[in-house]
């Protein structure tokens, strides 16, 4: 049996020190040991499963989570070399689990690696932050297999057995020294391997659980490719064509997109590069969208459903209701921007740009019903556009004439400095009253906000602008809508949603967050928006202070705390509060708004694609999701992210 012995020299010296600079300053390598880092170790593994199906050897990748947080990722593909590596003079698989940034320099052809960024850091990063991995590679008629102990070989490579099989398994427990946590999210980690399998047509990816009695288990494989991932996008909306349009080109810089427009008006463009989300755009989504401009205003001039004297359609004109997934591969991406998500490289807006050109103009050539649709729409937002603005020069006209801009039913705060100032959205005129007394007018700013609210998802920005309701939340913030947004001129640090802990209040607060996700998503990226925390109860004792009840479950927590002081049951009054008018100033100071005492939920955009499904399917048309929806979340309302 051919043996591959273990051999100390200089080389391996060096190995050792690399893989201790990863474990003293892992976020250097993987971003955070939060639970974010920890699921970055997976991708990081999966990764290479995924590159050898883009290279077009491996079909299948399966994911498991096991009991204890073990990770198991096996795939189909050639297998890791096992020969001694010429220069390390150890197996070409141990040094890519001992080598900081082995990755493709060791193994021919790298492919798309990505260089730097968040992703291909290497196994060996995931190695050295494990308690144990071991590998098992099958390839050239054998079985091999290899250990480790937080990045340190414990078992060089050998071979055990014989098989007719390739492939390569991976399985790790991370060191819980060094990650804050080890509970791994099956959701989160679904969601990106749903995603994945969307960004590698007819690869097939499963995830199980099986760390509760019953297992979860996701099957993946999308033939359609992205024009799946569109079709999942827009599952909630009403489409304006079917199927989804498709391009693809072939090249130095190969490049996908799959569009479909819906009757929606928000735009929804997803870019990918090597497979990372580029969350922050970049040179191909700037190619993307010149060509989509370009393609349809050529298009509506060609066949005169623009004429002479009308000017082009504009960019945003063209994208209103558009779904689209851009996916560019590129040898080495440059990333930049705040999180490295950003892509760089020039060369690539020609790219996409020409891409665009080439298939989408003959594409609508050929469709000319699906043309004519999308182009209908795009005029009508044109229109509405015009609308919007000739509504906010009124606005700015009127307000012009007014001696201030703020909205009349607003109670401002004395202090001018954003950074501590707030302001509460209130529901209802009876609350609005006891938040005005109740504040601390320093600071605290309250804008009641009564009867029904316009539902944003069913409306342009010009019926917004004009909104009686909305107008005064635009006027308060202050730094205007939508494209013309500007973060810097906010005039509140925290914006405060307070609405009744019950279903109205729900509603409202759901309006609300609608409005501020579609038209100043910023504030939310920022973390400006809030929601306030009002008690569900009060339980009351003469001689012992109040106690404020927040949650359902604190109930019984609360009782049993007076117990212990000797309190009885049947001695406390309970009051259940359904609505914030049933406080007094003095109370609802004290419970929802006093800095030192209140709880409040910061609303946070972990994820812009789940944000824009929630929000569809709960202020769209379709009914049918909405209601499964609804079902099947109803125990978990209580989770206020978006
Ligand atoms: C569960 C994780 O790592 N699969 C995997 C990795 C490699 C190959 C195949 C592979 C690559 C190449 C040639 C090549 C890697 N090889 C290397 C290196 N799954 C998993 N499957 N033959 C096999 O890139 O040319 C790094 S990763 F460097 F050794 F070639």
């Amino acid at each position: 049996m051919e043996k591959y012995k273990h051999k100390y020299g200089a080389e391996q010296i060096q190995v050792l020190e690399g893989l201790e600079a990863v474990r003293k300053r892992p976020g250097m390598y993987i971003g955070s040991t939060s639970v974010r880092g920890l699921h970055h170790c997976v991708y990081e593994i999966v990764d290479n499963g995924v590159d050898e199906a883009l290279a077009g050897y491996c079909t299948e990748i399966n994911i498991v989570i096991e009991p204890g947080n073990i990770i198991s990722v096996e795939d189909n593909g050639r297998g890791i070399p096992v020969e001694i590596h010429p220069k390390t003079k150890i197996s070409t698989a141990e040094t890519v689990y001992t080598v900081l940034h082995a990755g493709g320099k060791f193994g021919g052809d790298s492919g798309y690696k990505v260089s730097g960024g968040l992703h291909g850091v290497g196994a060996s990063v995931v190695n050295a932050l494990s308690n144990w991995l071991e590998v098992t590679i099958q390839r050239d008629g054998g079985i091999f297999k290899m250990s480790f102990e937080k990045g340190k070989t414990v078992k060089p490579l050998e071979r055990i057995g014989d098989s007719d099989k390739t492939g390569t398994k991976v399985r790790f427990l991370a060191d819980d020294t060094i990650f804050e946590t080890l509970d791994y999210q099956y959701e989160v980690l679904e969601k990106r391997f749903r995603e994945m399998a969307f960004l590698t047509k007819g690869l097939r990816i499963t995830v199980e659980d099986q760390r509760e009695e019953t297992p979860k288990k996701s099957d993946f494989c999308f033939e359609g490719g992205l024009k799946s991932f569109v079709e999942f996008l827009n599952k909630n909306k009403e489409s304006l064509h079917k199927p989804p349009i498709y391009i693809e080109k072939d090249g130095e810089v190969p490049v996908e997109i799959s569009i479909q427009y819906t009757t929606s008006f928000s735009e929804n463009v997803y870019s990918f590069v090597n497979n990372i989300n580029t969350i922050e755009g970049g040179t191909h989504l700037e190619g993307f969208k010149r060509g989509l401009t370009k393609v349809f205003n050529e298009y509506a001039r060609g066949h005169n459903i623009l004429k002479e004297k009308d000017d082009n359609l504009q960019g945003e004109d063209i994208r209103e209701g558009i779904t689209a997934v851009i996916s560019v591969k590129v040898k080495e991406p440059q990333f930049e921007g705040q999180t490295k998500t950003k892509l760089g490289n020039s060369e690539v807006t020609r790219v996409v740009q020409a891409a665009v050109n080439d298939c989408l103009a003959p594409f609508l050539e050929e469709n000319p019903t699906v043309a004519k649709a999308i182009l209908e729409k795009c005029i009508s937002a044109s229109r509405a556009r015009e609308a919007a603005r000739k509504a906010r020069e009124l606005v700015r006209k009127k307000n012009a004439l007014e001696t201030s801009t703020l909205p009349g039913k607003l109670a401002d705060c004395s202090s001018k400095n954003p950074d501590e100032c707030e302001v509460y959205i209130v529901e209802g005129d009876s609350a609005g009253g006891s938040a005005k007394q109740g504040r601390d007018r320093k600071f605290q700013a309250i804008l009641p906000l009564w009867g029904k609210m316009l539902n944003v998802e069913k409306s342009r920005a010009d019926k917004i602008y004009n909104n009686d309701k909305l107008q005064p939340v635009i006027l308060a913030v202050g730094a205007g809508i939508g494209n013309e947004f500007d973060i810097t001129k906010i005039r509140y640090g925290k914006v405060i949603i307070m609405a009744d802990a019950d279903v109205d209040g729900a509603h409202i607060r759901t309006l609300l967050l609608t409005f501020f996700f579609r038209y100043m998503r910023p504030l939310i990226e920022n973390g400006n928006v809030f929601l306030a925390q009002p008690p569900l109860y009060k339980l009351s004792k003469k001689g012992i202070e109040d106690v404020y009840v927040y949650t359902e479950n604190e109930l019984e927590v609360a009782f049993k705390n007076l117990e212990d002081q000797g309190i009885q049951r049947d001695q406390i009054a309970i009051q259940r509060y359904k609505g914030l008018g049933e406080m007094n100033p003095e109370q609802l100071w004290e419970t929802t708004m006093d800095p030192e005492k209140r709880t409040l939920i910061q609303v946070q955009m972990e994820d812009a694609i789940k944000a824009d499904e929630i929000f569809s399917l709960l202020m769209g048309d379709e009914v049918e999701p909405r209601r499964k929806f609804i079902q099947e979340n109803a125990k978990y309302v209580k989770n206020l992210d978006i």
